[in-house]
């Protein structure tokens, strides 16, 4: 997984506000533009309709864009992607069957990492010790790369995130397992050029229920949003399927981080938002390759990112559960290419 934060509708947010201003500095939208250019003036007047379409409905999005813009460098990199996409439909690139054949591999070796670490998934362990686990494997035996080392700086192979933590927890030689703690390990590696992208929750030893509902509440979402992947469906549907389910089971869908384009490089376009409304958003096209990655959580949706820059927390401290799969679009349906081998999708 490794969702990069980048979602355009929040610096569409930040657009709509500067918008507003303008139009209201101009004179209400009735008097011409700049220089009295009436083109100008038109064109403002659509980007301004649509940035409040983008917006309707959803007044949660201007609170979040202040939660973010704390990262100078996510407000660089998604007011850029932002204003790319208004200018411009986002290309999405289409994989050819060589590459997903490519794709496939680097797919199950990142599901073999997680069928491999399942044991050592017990109380005492440190989260440290089962990043090293994993960083052997990867290396040594099935000579992939793990792409999250010194991805932007992150300092580990995998990230490993605990109860509160939503994503991108880095794994510690301080961070022990203890009875009752639910887990979620994320790992993408990196072979012939290649990724492949994938994380599931792990249940240390016994687990209050409560907790093992939100794990299994979570995994339904994914499940339930790959059975909406088809040729001709919407990046819509996926987000509906996902908040609708998490919604209705009274738990809450993380706004700022989302599910990603994925080939050649860790996070390619399009965006996958977990929440949405149907029939809205990009056409699937067969040949894409992305991930859904739903991070719910117990009580709100806010969430806080620690110091050290990398971990993410629910703000009030609840838990949090995420399920990751690496997908690609086929003519009649999905393809899973991150599957683990006992796993059962329905579809
Ligand atoms: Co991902």
């Amino acid at each position: 997984m490794f969702v990069f934060v980048y979602p355009r509708h929040i610096c569409r947010g930040a657009l709509y506000i500067i918008f507003t201003l303008l139009i209201v500095a101009t004179g209400n939208g009735k008097t011409p533009g700049i220089g009295g250019n009436n083109t100008l003036d038109l064109s403002r007047r659509k980007m301004r309709r649509r940035c409040r379409l983008e917006l309707s409905g959803d007044c949660h999005l201007v609170e979040t864009s202040v939660a973010c813009l704390r990262r100078r460098e996510f407000v660089y990199n998604s007011r850029l992607s932002c204003l790319t996409d208004l200018i411009a439909p986002v290309p999405v690139s289409l994989k050819t069957p060589d590459e997903i054949a490519r794709m496939r591999v680097a797919g199950r070796l990142a599901a073999e990492v997680l069928e491999m670490i399942a044991p050592h998934v017990e109380p005492g362990v440190s989260t440290h010790e089962l990043d090293s686990i994993c960083h052997d494997y990867i290396v040594n035996v099935q000579k992939a790369i793990p792409a999250p080392l010194n991805y932007r700086g992150f300092p580990k192979s995998i990230c490993t995130s605990v109860n509160q933590v939503i994503c991108h927890g880095i794994p510690s030689e301080t961070k022990i397992l203890k009875k009752g703690d639910i887990i979620n390990i994320d790992i993408t590696v990196i072979k012939d050029g290649y990724y492949g992208d994938t994380s599931q929750m792990f249940l240390v030893g016994e687990v209050a229920p409560h907790a093992i509902r939100l794990v299994e509440v979570t995994q339904q979402c994914l499940y339930r949003a790959i059975a909406v992947v088809k040729p001709g469906a919407r990046l819509g549907d996926i987000g509906h399927v996902i908040q609708t389910h998490a919604e209705k089971n009274h738990y809450s869908v993380v706004r700022e981080y989302c599910g990603h384009g994925i080939g050649t490089e860790f996070h390619q376009d399009p965006q996958v938002l977990h929440y949405g409304r149907a029939g809205t958003g990009m056409v699937l096209e067969a040949g894409m390759t992305f991930t859904i990655e739903p991070m719910i959580n117990a009580g709100r949706h806010h969430t806080k990112l620690k110091k050290d820059g990398w971990t993410v927390e629910t703000r009030d401290g609840r838990l949090s559960a995420q399920w990751e799969h690496t997908l690609c679009v086929t003519r009649d349906g999905v393809e899973v290419l991150t599957a683990r081998q006992d796993e059962i999708i329905p579809l």
